[in-house]
């Protein structure tokens, strides 16, 4: 062989052996030190469709049904689909609204527990089809995935396994109900790009007992939707475990994994896996040190973070009054997109089938307030020296894909920028390319005040995005020190901004 084919071959080798490290989940061994079990999850890397999601950022929720007609939040599966008639139903209205307003991606839920679908199923005649609306002729579904081909802006379905309306619920039959319900979903609106499962579940000690065959569903989903994500009751996304808004200020994306998780993970030649989550995900604590030490298995599995713009997930025209304001938005998205999560935002159409007016301007005020404030990194032209660091332009060339990172694989650095001019900045923004691990445990920043450094913010982990806010500083000199990391960090992205007024 010459050395043009063995340099060739050699790079191959590495590059299959990164291919092969490179996955979304791990298996940790009983002779594996901590040492092992925090390189592991390190390496832990989010599969393309969890990293396509994560980029997301923003992402809507429409509940919108029979609800929105009997002023309810959980129907009981008996409404009269004749109550369902929308009088100026405008799915484009919903998409193009929430695209002004930055959101990337939507979800319509086109079957609450009430069991009446938004499409015209041939599963149940509890649809719009027994509607007056359009007389049995409309298809939600259909009108909200075509408005968003339109403005190119991401399609998801929420789907209830909890539906109080289908005969065979509580039997076996249910699944195959289901899994029609599913495949038409997915045959017949093109490209979705999120599937929603919801957990929740009323049916009470005496109620039915459904026995959900998810490995059944994700089977369905993977082959007819592969690039979708599946969300909740799933194994892509995982619930923040609070519906308010707020995530957790630390929140690791890799997460021991639960026994079901194991078993499908144990050959380890999968790249990835499907599994149903089981046990708590709303401690305050998911992924730290102390609970990976002992897992068996690890999995990358990112949070997000629903919460609906009104106090219910359906429109009530008495909740007009309560619609969440611009500020009240933007300490949400500090809470959950700066907390490395996703946003989910409902916003519940009303009777006419239209964005009511309070939402349109609450999410108008909010997309102003979040443009105004991150339109420029105020610390862009600062010049960087970093202990021990490699590609220190990386923090400001507002790519996601170069980064910065240590040599010799140190777990600490410091970072120091020094601005042309002073600036007054209450927001720093971190962002770990996740491409590589989440790594950050701890980081300290710190500005010079012409006399000494004073800290002014501190943190734990980063993830794909950590957004801290503080008591406005005027300074030319700023230093991030990375106190604690799994591996050697690699930042993305560093920001300095001031919060609009
Ligand atoms: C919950 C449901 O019970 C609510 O009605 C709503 O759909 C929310 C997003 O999830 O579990």
């Amino acid at each position: 062989m010459n050395t043009k084919i063995l340099a060739a071959v050699a790079l191959l080798s590495v590059q299959a052996g990164i291919a092969q490290q490179k996955k979304n989940h791990v298996l940790i061994h009983p002779g594996d030190t901590e040492k092992d079990i925090i390189a592991k999850a390190a390496n832990i890397v989010p599969s393309p469709r969890q990293l396509r999601w994560q980029q997301l950022e923003l992402t809507t929720f429409f509940h919108f049904g029979v609800n929105t007609f009997t002023d309810r939040e959980w129907g009981n599966g008996k409404e009269d689909p004749q109550l369902f008639n929308p009088t100026a139903l405008d799915a484009a209205q919903w998409v193009k609204t929430v695209k002004a307003a930055g959101f990337k991606q939507v979800i319509i839920t086109a079957k609450h527990h009430d069991g009446f679908c938004l499409w015209p199923t041939n599963t149940t005649s509890h649809s719009v089809k027994s509607s007056p609306w359009k007389q049995g002729r409309g298809d939600v579904v259909k009108e909200v995935a075509e408005a968003c081909k339109k403005y190119k802006v991401g399609f998801g379905v929420y789907l209830s396994p909890w539906d109080r309306n289908a005969a065979s619920y509580g039997t076996d039959a249910y699944n195959d109900f289901f899994v029609e319900q599913l495949t038409e979903l997915l045959t017949q609106y093109g490209p979705v790009d999120e599937v929603w499962f919801d957990g929740a579940n009323g049916e009470g000690p005496n109620g039915k007992k459904q026995v959900y065959d998810f490995n059944r569903y994700y089977g369905v989903i993977r082959k007819l939707q592969p690039a979708a994500t599946i969300a909740i009751m799933g194994p892509d996304v995982r619930w923040v475990g609070t519906e308010s808004g707020k995530g957790r200020e630390m929140e690791w994306s890799v997460v021991p994994a639960d026994e079901n998780m194991l078993q499908k993970i144990a050959d380890e030649s999968q790249q990835e896996v499907a599994f149903a989550p089981a046990g708590d995900k709303t401690a305050q604590d998911l992924g730290s040190r102390e609970k990976i030490s002992t897992a068996k298995g690890l999995v990358w599995y990112p949070a997000e973070t629903d919460v609906s713009i009104r106090p219910g997930w359906f429109y009530h025209a008495k909740e007009d009054d309560k619609v969440k304001s611009p500020r009240r938005l933007v300490d949400i998205y500090f809470s959950s997109v700066g907390y490395n999560s996703v946003l989910l935002l409902n916003i519940p159409p009303d009777k006419r089938g239209l964005l009511a007016d309070p939402d349109v301007n609450s999410l108008e005020g909010f997309r102003q307030l979040i443009q105004q404030t991150f339109d420029r990194n105020l610390a862009k032209g600062a010049t960087i020296s970093a202990q021990n660091g490699v590609n220190t332009k990386a923090l400001l060339d507002g790519k996601y894909n170069t980064y910065f990172t240590t040599r010799s694989n140190d777990t600490t650095t410091s970072i120091e920028l020094t601005l042309p001019a002073a600036i007054t900045c209450n927001i720093l923004s971190l962002q770990e390319n996740i491409t590589v691990g989440q790594r950050i445990e701890k980081f300290s920043a710190e500005y010079f005040d012409g006399a000494q450094w004073k800290p002014f913010t501190a943190g734990t982990t980063v993830g794909y995005k950590r957004l801290l806010r503080f008591d406005a500083i005027t300074t030319k000199k700023i230093r991030l020190k990375i106190l604690s990391s799994r591996l050697n960090p690699a930042l993305s992205e560093l920001g300095l901004y001031k919060l609009a007024q």
